[in-house]
């Protein structure tokens, strides 16, 4: 399958080993990472597929003694101590340390890849049970969430339950002091904006949380007749969009920290207070997660008084953007419909509804964080690709 080994040396007065390909290319590991990286029983724990080596034990001026190539397809290397590692063909060119091969190792794991979109989103739908039985269909499902950051799922039953189903279909939700799942309704004092008829602008869920849910997922129970419609942009886009128009702006929401707060009892009492940036951004400026909800933003503010109108003023352009027919795509739920989103990314929003004695619109919501999605999406890919 891969190509093999043609040659390798270790040059001399180099703590390098020089692996040559059969394609002519070549590939070349320091002997600290070789020696790290032995894979045999003593260094390594093949059951967990972990290290076993101390770092205490890895001495960083290793240079290997003695390499020799066994078939091709097969490296061997004998340390100054005698201790003696294997390392395959295969094996070594995956972890290739050259720019290319890096870049696709990273994206082999990580699914970097985004789709961005405005209101011409074609929003992707697929049947629930094709999702809970097919592992392509999962799959599929999955690295769509992913790429695109929103995916409906139809068909399910409208009762309280399928989204625990899901969640034992993707490994488990996560707890939130709201509960394993909530109950979004209207609902006598209120301990959150989100259980009454009222608008709801966009936000991201839970800013209050250090680490904020990663994956929402609402079902919808019961839909009122006139209102209630839901909205999603994709934040990600909207960013890139208020950089290019705005500089300044973009630099003021991505380094401001913003105080949020949520004190009430649920599924048991809590008194969060949480800081972060509404855009939150990698070294490089990329925005890596929108971190707004209107409604917990803190009274207090900890920046101070002569900062306060440049950053309503930042805030303010974004929102518009959010807001503009141009980014904004508007849908209604159906019962039996499951909107699974990524709450990193796409902020969500509904409109009002009238507000009645009687229970008219009623969605269970729950959350996954990204580490348990993307583990599953990895285990799936595995299984349907039939690889590794
Ligand atoms: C929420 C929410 C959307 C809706 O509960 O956080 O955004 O349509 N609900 O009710
Ligand atoms: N709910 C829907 O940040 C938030 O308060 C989001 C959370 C109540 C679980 C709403
Ligand atoms: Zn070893
Ligand atoms: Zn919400």
């Amino acid at each position: 399958m891969s190509t093999g080994i043609q040659k390798v040396e270790a040059p001399d007065a180099e703590h390098l080993v020089r692996v040559e390909w059969e394609d002519g290319s070549e590939s070349r590991y320091p002997c600290v990472w070789l020696r790290d990286n032995c894979q045999c029983p003593d260094c390594f724990l093949r059951s967990a597929k972990a290290r076993r080596l101390l770092f205490e034990d890895l001495d960083v001026d290793i240079v290997a003694k003695e390499v020799t190539l066994t078939d091709r397809k097969k490296i061997s290397i004998t340390w100054p101590d005698e201790h003696r590692s294997e390392y395959e063909a295969e094996w070594l060119k995956k972890r290739c340390f050259s720019e290319e091969a890096r870049a696709e190792m990273q994206e082999d794991l990580f699914l970097p890849e985004r789709q961005y979109w405005g209101s011409d989103l074609q929003l992707p739908k697929m049947p629930f049970e094709e999702i809970m039985y097919n592992d392509g269909s999962a799959y599929k499902w999955l690295c769509t969430l992913k790429k695109v950051g929103i995916v409906l799922l139809t068909g399910a039953a409208t009762r309280q339950g399928e989204l625990v189903k899901l969640g034992h279909r993707i490994g488990f939700l996560r707890l939130t002091f709201y509960g394993p799942t909530w109950q979004v309704q209207d609902k006598a004092d209120a301990n959150n904006v989100a259980y009454t008829t009222g608008k709801l602008c966009f936000h991201t869920d839970y800013p209050v949380l250090q680490h904020p849910p990663g994956v929402q997922f609402l079902h919808c129970i019961k839909q009122t007749a006139a209102g209630g419609e839901s909205e999603v942009v994709d934040g990600f886009h909207v960013s890139n969009k208020l950089k290019q128009q705005n500089p300044q702006a973009y630099q003021i929401l991505s380094s401001t920290a913003v105080d949020y707060t949520d004190v009430g009892v649920d599924y048991c009492d809590f008194a969060m207070q949480c800081k972060q940036r509404i855009i939150d951004v990698d070294y490089r400026g990329q925005a890596v997660r929108i971190n707004y909800n209107n409604a917990t933003r803190d009274t207090v503010f900890d920046i101070p008084a002569e900062k306060v109108r440049p950053f309503y003023a930042a805030l303010k352009e974004f929102d518009d953007l959010l807001n503009s027919t141009e980014y904004k795509f508007t849908y209604k739920l159906k019962p039996g419909d499951i909107v699974t989103f990524d709450n990193w990314r796409v902020l969500h929003g509904r409109q009002s509804y009238q507000s009645g004695s009687e229970v008219t619109r009623h969605l269970e919501g729950a959350y996954a964080d990204w580490d348990v999605v993307m583990s599953r999406l990895r285990l799936l890919r595995k299984r349907v690709l039939n690889r590794h």
